[in-house]
């Protein structure tokens, strides 16, 4: 066997997967299509929301809450900012079910959570505007994450340990065989013991048969100006308008807040596809409805960009074993909301590497689960 674990994707879980592989002591292969950190996949756009009380679910809090100690670690390793404390507001009308499980999985993991009515929202953050029926749910210890140097950091630390990198190298074929797992390549074919999958949008092309559905998806830049920014105390932000549509934002960097619209977007099925910024009609006035109603002092669409999300049905990642392959670790359908889990879940890869169980409960994120099943 020439290595004990390939890495099929080395964007965000796979460059953490990398990393701790390659640390734990095992003989690492790293694939991208592309040379990460790069702008094909899901990571890049500088920055990702690190929230804790986590309103998709409350089984993952205990994972993000060991991601969080692992960014720290990472930090270490890194001169720039990997993490930044903002805090993050959740906001919502009172009714909110999403809002609802922020607060049960602050209060069930005894995490930091202020509730804010509309007029203390007004009175704390008075570039905040909400209807009277709004509330906050404030996490101050949450903020954002610079995925970008994160990705840069992991694949520098992964290679300085000796770890074998194959980029710009798309691979077009898994299988099974001889105890373990070999990969076809335009470089020619390569075995390991054990494999991660971490291919993200386009990880269909080499299993059709998971149920998760590419999104092509845009964020953008808007004139802002210091009153948005951290130093001014304002903090990265999920919001649901009245009329159901999400959107999360971060504090403005030089004068440029930048949001996007967590649910919609365009399903595709190519790569090409996926557009640049502004070719779809409508990607520069998305964000206009959370600007005019939330943020009404921010100004005109600076800049944006277009990525994907890996949707599954249900909104819950896919972590488990690929059918018939028990070699192989899948990690996709990260469903917009996963890049604060990268460097946990790339823990949990290179555990599966090393033959250890993980200490999670990942039930989950199995494929068996019911509301995957049909869609399999
Ligand atoms: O945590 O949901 C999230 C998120 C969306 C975009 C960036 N972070």
């Amino acid at each position: 066997m020439e290595y004990d674990f390939i890495v099929v994707g080395s964007g965000s879980v796979g460059a953490a997967a990398g990393y701790y592989a390659t640390r734990a002591g095992l003989r690492v292969l790293m694939i991208d299509a592309a040379h990460p950190p790069h702008k094909q996949g899901s990571h890049h756009g500088t920055t990702r929301l690190m929230r804790h009380a986590y309103g998709e679910g409350e089984y993952y809090v205990p994972l993000v809450l060991r991601a969080q100690q692992l960014w720290r670690e990472l930090q270490a390793h890194c001169s720039e900012p990997v993490f930044d404390k903002t805090g993050v507001l959740n906001l919502g009308p009172a009714d909110s079910s999403f809002l609802a499980t922020v607060a049960h999985s602050a209060s069930r993991w005894s995490l930091p959570l202020e509730r804010l009515d509309a007029a203390q929202l007004r009175q704390r953050w008075g570039q905040i505007s909400v209807p009277d029926n709004y509330i906050g749910l404030y996490e101050p210890d949450a903020g954002v994450l610079y995925s970008e140097k994160a990705v840069e950091t992991w694949i520098r630390l992964a290679r300085e340990a000796g770890c074998a990198q194959l980029f710009n190298c798309p691979v077009s074929a898994i299988n099974t065989g001889d105890g373990g797992v070999a990969v076809t390549t335009p470089e020619g074919e390569y075995r390991a013991r054990k494999l991660l999958l971490s291919a993200g949008t386009w990880v269909k092309t080499l299993y059709p048969r998971l149920p998760v559905t590419p999104v092509r998806k845009v964020f953008a830049w808007y004139q802002g100006d210091g009153r948005f920014a951290t130093t001014n105390h304002f903090p990265a932000f999920t919001a649901e308008l009245p009329d159901g549509s999400q959107f999360y934002g971060f504090p403005a960097e030089n004068d440029a807040l930048k949001t996007g619209k967590h649910n919609g977007g365009q399903v595709i099925s190519r790569p090409e596809q996926r557009v640049p910024f502004g070719q779809h009609p409508g990607d520069g006035a998305e964000a206009f409805p959370l600007l005019r109603q939330i943020l009404p002092g921010i100004g005109g669409c600076l800049f944006g960009e277009a990525c994907t999300y890996d949707n599954t049905p249900d909104g819950n990642f896919i972590v488990d074993t690929l059918p018939g392959i028990p070699e192989a670790m899948v990690i996709t359908g990260l469903s917009g909301h996963g890049f604060k889990f990268a460097s946990v879940l790339g823990e949990i890869a290179c555990q599966f590497a090393c033959g250890q169980p993980s200490g999670f409960d990942l039930a989950p994120f199995r494929l068996d689960r019911p509301a995957l099943r049909a869609a399999c």
